[in-house]
């Protein structure tokens, strides 16, 4: 999970032009939904093998099933009082008989962990008004902001946005290269001043020079940080600031990277992001590796902001709206 390279150069994505390639051909590409399932193997792997045993007894449920669920939920980073609302409303069922078998359990469980993810599910709306519309992202190190922007980059093309970069961070050597091997991959613009330059400015230039350009969204790039240095998160202060002297709206959007590996410490991290600056949506990363998944349901319960995309792998087309059942019937198989 934690064995990523860093920084390197985006790799060359072989996936789009298969799909392309087979599509030619007459066969069906792979749809999201089946690449979505294939993305998340690993992390439903974890998730599956923990209920593996519940879901096949042939006995009926009971209340050692139920704790035993318990066990598996929490250990698939779902949190205490999440799991705990759900088993109390299973074991209500329970009582009730309407969880006479593995099968009625389990699709018991898909209805309620659909429940939890369903106010979170509330994609990105790009109004046409918030011309350009800004999108600051934000997070701490290495959580794949910068990947996250280039996959985005890549999907508001796709619906026929353009798109300009802003190199806001400056403070990691590297930084503003890797943004703009990104904005050549996408051949999208990158409006940056370099290292050690002020955040603030280039993000504020890079606004100015889309609105001369007539250019639709602006992604803000920023150093990675922790809550905790407060001179830091002064510094996003000033960049909203900033931005609220060219569009009082600016940033529209201001959306935390999450690494869904950190588990309940990602959870923590949120918290105290939207406490300082005020989050309007997040996108949890890296759900193709062992993360668990489960942070999912904490975030959503805990944190109540829209959960805009989730990660599963670096390539370009590996950033996916979210939306609630399909990710849990991706962990769950299908309701
Ligand atoms: N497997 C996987 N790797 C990811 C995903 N998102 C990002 N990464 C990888 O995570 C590493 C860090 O990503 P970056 O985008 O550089 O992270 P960052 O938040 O910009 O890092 P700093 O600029 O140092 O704060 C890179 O190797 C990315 O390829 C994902 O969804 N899945
Ligand atoms: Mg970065």
């Amino acid at each position: 999970m934690f064995g990523f390279k860093k920084h390197k150069t985006p790799k060359a994505e072989t996936r789009p032009e298969a799909d392309e390639s087979a599509a030619q051909n007459g066969q069906a590409a792979t749809s999201d939904d089946a690449s979505l399932v294939t993305r998340l193997a690993k992390t439903r792997r974890g998730f599956r093998d923990s209920l593996a045993d519940l879901f096949l007894g042939k006995k009926k449920p009971d209340q050692e099933t139920l704790e035993d669920l318990e066990t598996a939920l929490i250990s698939a980073d779902v949190g205490i009082d999440t799991t705990t609302e759900i088993i109390d409303h299973l074991q209500s069922s329970l009582s009730r008989k309407a969880l006479d078998n593995p099968e009625a359990l389990r699709l018991a469980l898909i209805e309620l962990l659909v429940e939890k993810l369903q106010a979170a599910e509330q994609p990105l709306q790009i109004p046409a008004s918030d011309k350009p519309f800004v999108l600051l992202v934000v997070g701490i190190n290495g959580a794949g902001k910068t990947t996250s922007i280039g996959k985005l980059a890549h999907n508001l093309q796709k619906q026929g946005r353009s798109v300009l970069l802003a190199a806001g961070d400056t403070f990691r050597a590297a930084a503003v290269e890797q943004l703009q091997e990104w904005g050549r991959r996408n051949d999208a613009p990158v409006i940056a001043q370099g290292t050690g330059a002020d955040p603030a400015s280039v993000i504020f230039d890079a606004v100015q020079s889309a609105s001369a350009k007539n250019i639709d969204v602006v992604i803000a790039d920023t150093a990675g940080r922790l809550h905790t240095q407060s001179n830091l998160m002064d510094e996003l202060h000033k960049i909203k600031r900033v931005l609220g002297k060219l569009d009082e709206n600016a940033p529209h959007e201001t959306l935390l990277i999450m690494d869904g590996g950190f588990g309940q410490n990602a959870l923590q991290q949120a918290q105290q992001f939207h406490d300082a600056i005020g989050l309007t949506g997040l996108a949890i990363t890296k759900l193709d590796g062992t993360a668990k998944g489960g942070v999912l349901f904490a975030v959503a319960d805990k944190l109540q902001l829209p959960i805009r995309f989730i990660g599963v792998g670096e390539g370009i087309e590996d950033l996916r709206e979210f939306h609630a059942r399909e990710f849990v019937e991706a962990l769950l198989g299908k309701g």
